[in-house]
């Protein structure tokens, strides 16, 4: 077919109802307003942890805003890549126009962050940190950039989509067995009252992070306006659980190590003082 062999997104190749249409400018809309709002949540939780955590939620306002942006794009680039035509919104510009690659690219970013602030939050020493996080970074980015190019097959060229599916996946297996190594040292470093805490964060990881290939493969059921939108739905879901949610219980985790480590945050340590007001 003329789609075979064509590089571009599904995005640019089907007619959505008006429905489909503003259900993913929602989608799209929903996740970047939730980024951008909980770089405040993070900025502020900063305060009430011991100054060696206070870096993890401040990587976790750090990834909402780059995230927040690359997401406020593909939704400015989905509004830009489709007229009303009677009632159904038409692509524009066939296979050039609306692209997911900016979201790999965002990856290449985000990332990174979030696997150090995995071996941070468990107060892994300097040395260690620095060895566990690079061999976790050096699989992540190939395992991105491998998807990066293999996603350009998804308009039709199934064997570009696959093998590099396929070569993607291979990186990620290999990502995940240095996690579990992190998750495995978070568990020997936890006070007694948190060792639960890494064994949930693996699951969750697993969980959030696996709906990514997902996605990525879902072009292959069919070129309908509910393919995209639901793929839209999956990548946002992923989105916030995997960065948004993620950081909320790294941070509520490390608040916890803060307290059992004998951190009292200044404000409660000047209230309960025989010095404060109260
Ligand atoms: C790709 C290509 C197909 C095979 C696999 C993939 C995995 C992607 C993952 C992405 C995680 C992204 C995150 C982003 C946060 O900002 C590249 C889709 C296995 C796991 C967590």
């Amino acid at each position: 077919s003329d789609i075979a062999g064509q590089f571009g997104s599904i995005e640019n190749l089907v007619s959505l109802t008006a429905g489909q249409y503003t259900s993913g400018s929602l989608i799209l809309m929903v996740s970047y307003g939730a980024h951008f709002a909980f770089i405040l949540f993070f900025l502020a939780m900063a305060w009430q942890l011991a100054p060696r955590y206070r870096i993890v939620p401040i990587m976790s306002a750090v990834v909402m805003a780059s995230a927040g942006l690359s997401l406020m794009r593909e939704f400015s680039l989905w509004q830009e890549s489709y007229e009303l035509v009677g009632t159904m919104y038409r692509p524009l510009a066939e296979n050039s126009s609306f692209t997911n690659a900016f979201r790999y690219g965002n990856w290449t970013i985000t990332v990174p962050i979030l696997l150090t602030q995995l071996a941070i939050a468990f107060g892994l020493p300097r040395p260690e940190l620095q060895k566990r996080a690079a061999r976790m970074i050096v699989p992540a980015v190939l395992m991105i950039w491998t998807g990066l190019y293999g996603q350009f097959g998804e308009t039709g060229d199934w064997s570009r989509l696959n093998i590099w599916g396929v070569i993607s996946t291979v990186f990620f297996v290999w990502l995940i067995v240095e996690v579990r190594g992190v998750i495995t040292r978070g568990v020997q470093t936890s006070p007694a009252q948190l060792q639960a805490w890494p064994k949930n964060i693996w699951w969750f990881f697993l969980a959030t992070w696996g709906l990514y290939p997902i996605a990525y493969a879902l072009p292959q059921l069919g070129f309908t306006g509910d393919v995209v939108v639901v793929r839209q739905l999956l990548f946002s879901i992923a989105d916030i659980s995997s960065k948004l949610i993620y950081g909320i219980i790294l941070s509520r985790y490390v608040l916890r190590r803060s307290a059992l480590e004998g951190y009292v945050p200044a404000a409660e340590a000047l209230e309960t003082s025989p010095l404060g007001s109260s």
